[in-house]
């Protein structure tokens, strides 16, 4: 860490930032490697992390079209839990969380993974029984929850309206301590340098516009820096998996969605943890910068657009608003979205497909950042092994065909 202590910041600055040994390299494509990732974002990156590191699968590229997480992994709202009502998606989302507890270690990058807590509220009877629902069967699962009474959430978020004449007055809610924040970017870059450190390439600028395939089987990839062949290609493209799967002419049960945030201009520290609610619908946490960061529902039409649409912003300015009275005269600084690929059960997949050597791993919609590290880690085991992990074997495209989906919308607790 030399190069990162105080007195190389110093030399730096002086030095107007000319000399900063990059992060990771800017290598020019090979002809063909043992394996390409398409996709840069942290899912992307932490695949390429786990296969070098634990599989030995050093001459592998993560080919990444723009930026390395330009996509979603830079535009979320960085909330990590593991609440899911399911066992099998416990155990997913779980076994993320426990990488996330020593990821900066690992990586010897500080991600600032911030446990601060993340809360669900219940506003009517029916929420709140759902909601406890939720805490047993996390119990019995293993991942921590607990229910939290007013008194208990007025204590731990302060600015939280707890009128009881409010439009939808606050019941209650659920409580998972070890959950809470990480910083996005430093995920992407700290997972980038680890990887690249292993002798993985990741190639920016480079767009997959087309799949080799012969006889079923995976040969390469088109790229808009020529082709570049490989046996074994792991598609992690967020919002675009549909049109990567198209290129296989695989029609994956995925839609496409804007999801939007934004972020006001920075005040105090007002917001010690994070606060979902479904009903009145909007979540808050606050930055180490100061900005509160706030995030919506999908916009209800699918679109590419990193853009989204004002009514749904509108939405959540409201629910903010009344949710915490002293946001009224605060000032909005940014808006974006980010482009959503949601399942029918709104749960993951990682899996093989009908083309050999062809593996996806998307649909994580509005609730993939908290699973990258996990994610990273098993489809790692599933490309390198060729063998789903025990843990991402339910997440299967078989599903869609057994029946036996996993089913997640009330726990995705962003409205689509
Ligand atoms: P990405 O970071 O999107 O990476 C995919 C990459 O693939 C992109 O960089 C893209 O450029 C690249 N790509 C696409 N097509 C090609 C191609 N043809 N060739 C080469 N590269 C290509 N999840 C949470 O858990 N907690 C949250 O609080 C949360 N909040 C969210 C808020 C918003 C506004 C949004 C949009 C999402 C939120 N999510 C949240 C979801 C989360 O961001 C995503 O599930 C997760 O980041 C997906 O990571 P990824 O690495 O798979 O995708
Ligand atoms: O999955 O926890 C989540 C989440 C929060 C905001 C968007 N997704």
């Amino acid at each position: 860490m030399a190069n990162y202590s105080i007195f190389a910041l110093a030399r730096n600055a002086l030095q107007r930032h000319r000399n900063w040994p990059q992060a990771w390299r800017s290598p020019q494509p090979r002809a063909s490697y043992d394996a390409v990732i398409v996709g840069g974002g942290g899912h992307g990156l932490a695949t390429a992390y786990y296969l070098a590191k634990l599989h030995g699968m050093r001459n592998i590229a993560v080919l990444e079209k723009g930026w390395i997480g330009g996509g979603n992994t830079g535009r979320n709202t960085t909330i990590v839990r593991s609440n899911y009502l399911n066992p099998e998606s416990a155990a997913i989302y779980d076994h993320a969380l426990k990488l996330w507890e020593g990821l900066s270690q690992e990586l010897n990058f500080n991600v600032m993974f911030s446990q601060r807590g993340v809360i669900n509220l219940a506003h009517d009877e029916g929420e709140a029984r759902e909601l406890r629902r939720r805490i047993y069967a996390n119990q019995l699962a293993g991942v921590d929850a607990e229910w939290v009474t007013p008194t208990q959430l007025g204590e731990l978020c302060p600015i939280l309206n707890l009128d009881p004449n409010m439009r939808y007055p606050v019941l209650g809610g659920t409580l998972q301590r070890r959950a809470g924040t990480a910083r996005h970017d430093a995920v992407a870059w700290g997972y980038a340098r680890g990887a690249d450190r292993l002798g993985v390439h990741i190639i920016e600028n480079c767009e997959v516009t087309g799949l080799i395939i012969r006889d079923g089987r995976v040969e390469g990839v088109h790229t808009n820096r020529g082709e570049i062949r490989t046996p074994k290609i792991g598609v992690v493209a967020a919002g675009h998996s549909s049109v990567l799967a198209a290129m296989a002419g695989i029609r994956l049960p995925l839609d496409s969605h804007p999801l939007q945030a934004l972020v006001s201009e920075p005040i105090k520290p007002v917001m010690p943890t994070v606060i979902m609610s479904n009903k009145v619908h909007a979540y808050m946490s606050q930055s180490d910068k100061g900005e509160l960061v706030i995030g919506a529902g999908i916009d209800p039409y699918n679109s590419y657009a990193q853009r989204g649409s004002l009514p749904v912003i509108e939405e959540t300015i409201r629910a903010v608003v009344e949710l915490y009275p002293i946001t009224s005269r605060l000032k909005m600084m940014r808006q974006w979205a980010g482009i959503v690929d949601i399942c029918p059960d709104a749960s993951p997949i990682i899996s093989a497909t009908p083309v050999d050597g062809l593996y996806f791993n998307c649909g994580w919609g509005t609730g993939g950042f908290k699973a990258t590290p996990g994610s990273g880690h098993l489809f790692a085991h599933t490309l390198a092994k060729d063998a789903a992990h025990a843990i991402n074997a339910p997440f299967a495209l078989e599903r869609f065909y057994s029946g036996a989906l996993v089913a997640e919308h009330g726990a995705a607790a962003v409205a689509h």
